[in-house]
């Protein structure tokens, strides 16, 4: 029987002669082939046809097995020398090319250092983001600290804990984002919680009076038209301590909206419904746009933004309810405190006069330069 590694006569003298010839023909062409080349990725592709994986060098070096013993050592000196000299004919012909490039670029017109450069497209902050760091730079100033939370939540911590009845309108499906979270089991119903009031239900369940936080967030509800957009941004703030009045959360407010808007507006309380919160309350301020606190009658009844009412609907607040501390663990014998959310957006759109809250979210370099 043939050993795989001693071939039989015929085959191996016709492996040898086709070696020689191919390594005579090699040697006649390689230089030629990569003289030719005038840049590095053609010089480096033509290198590759000669010494490459499937090149005509690395071929015959396939053929070595099937050459008569006799002849191999000779014939793989011979083979070796050839690759040696490809190799060193492709670094010169590297070195020639780039020193031909360097050439050519001292020889052409020499770069004017003198020229003004070109200008750096600087980006900046979104205007929800500018009104986000303000609005934390006011509160926290107040002493207020920063929380977080997740953007798909409980159906509790949404709305049971906080009061809503099992039948409100903003827990039926037709209203709100519901997931599907298996590895929580069935009966953990998740959703895009369509507030922050989210967060006062987590920080106090984790947390021991006395404690002034806000928590700004996206929040998502089935609303799209001029001022509503199905997702967007809202900032919440509540405080609990021993002895918190109503007077302290207008005067947080207030100092608020001054600082935000105007030293001179003023702020409207007008009593309304959240389940959270007893009393409860929503705020206007005086228009920023007609500057309503200076009383002239005819720029405010002009005015498109407050529809001459001269006041601006921006948040939702309240006391917070007993019902809410009795969820958390809390002593709601002991403890009173006050919460207030609103909208990032609303906010945004009032101190830089955006007429439609749908630009926010375009992404039109045109209109969010001209912040
Ligand atoms: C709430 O979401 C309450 N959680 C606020 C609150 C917190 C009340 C704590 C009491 C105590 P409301 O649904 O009104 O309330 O929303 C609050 C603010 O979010 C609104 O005043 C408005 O500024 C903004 N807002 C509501 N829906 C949208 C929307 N679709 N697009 C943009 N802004 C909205």
């Amino acid at each position: 029987m043939t050993r795989p590694d001693a071939p039989e006569e015929g085959g191996a003298g016709e492996a040898a002669r086709e070696l020689r010839d191919g390594l005579a023909k090699i040697g006649a062409e390689f230089r030629a082939s990569l003289a030719e080349a005038s840049d590095e990725p053609s010089l480096r592709e033509r290198n590759a046809r000669w010494v490459g994986p499937g090149g005509a060098l690395t071929r015959l070096m396939k053929l070595m097995p099937k050459v008569p013993s006799g002849e191999r050592r000779d014939l793989g000196k011979q083979i070796n020398a050839l690759k040696t000299e490809v190799n060193e004919a492709f670094e010169h012909a590297l070195v020639a090319l780039e020193r031909a490039a360097r050439e050519a670029e001292l020889a052409a017109t020499p770069l004017d250092v003198t020229l003004p450069g070109r200008d750096v497209r600087a980006g900046r902050l979104h205007p929800i983001t500018r009104v986000r760091y303000e609005l934390l730079d006011i509160f926290g100033a107040l002493g207020f600290d920063v929380a977080d939370g997740p953007e798909i939540d409980l159906h509790e911590n949404c709305f049971d804990k906080l009061g809503f009845p099992a039948d409100h309108p903003a827990t039926d499906m037709q209203d709100t984002f519901y997931i599907t979270r298996e590895e929580l089991g069935a009966s953990a119903t998740t959703l895009l919680r369509t507030h922050t009031s989210t967060i006062q239900i987590r920080e106090m369940l984790r947390r021991e009076p006395p404690l002034a936080i806000v928590a700004p967030g996206a929040v998502y509800r089935r609303d799209d038209d001029a001022t509503h957009s199905p997702m967007f941004f809202q900032i919440e703030g509540f405080l609990v301590d021993e002895d918190v009045s109503f007077s302290e959360l207008k005067g947080v407010l207030t100092l608020f909206a001054r600082r935000l808007f105007d030293a001179e507006v003023s702020l409207r309380f007008r009593p309304s419904y959240f389940p959270f919160v007893e009393p409860g309350g929503e705020v206007d301020v005086s228009c920023v746009f007609c500057r309503a606190w200076e009383r002239d009658a005819a720029r405010t009844a002009a005015c498109g933004v407050c529809k001459g009412t001269g006041w601006i609907e921006i948040l939702g607040c309240g006391m917070i309810h007993p019902t809410v501390f009795r969820n958390v663990g809390y002593d709601a014998e002991r403890y009173t405190g006050f919460a207030f959310g609103m909208g990032l957006d609303r906010i945004a759109m009032l101190k830089y006069g955006v007429p439609n809250i749908r630009l926010l979210y375009e992404n039109d370099v045109r209109f969010l330069s001209g912040f």
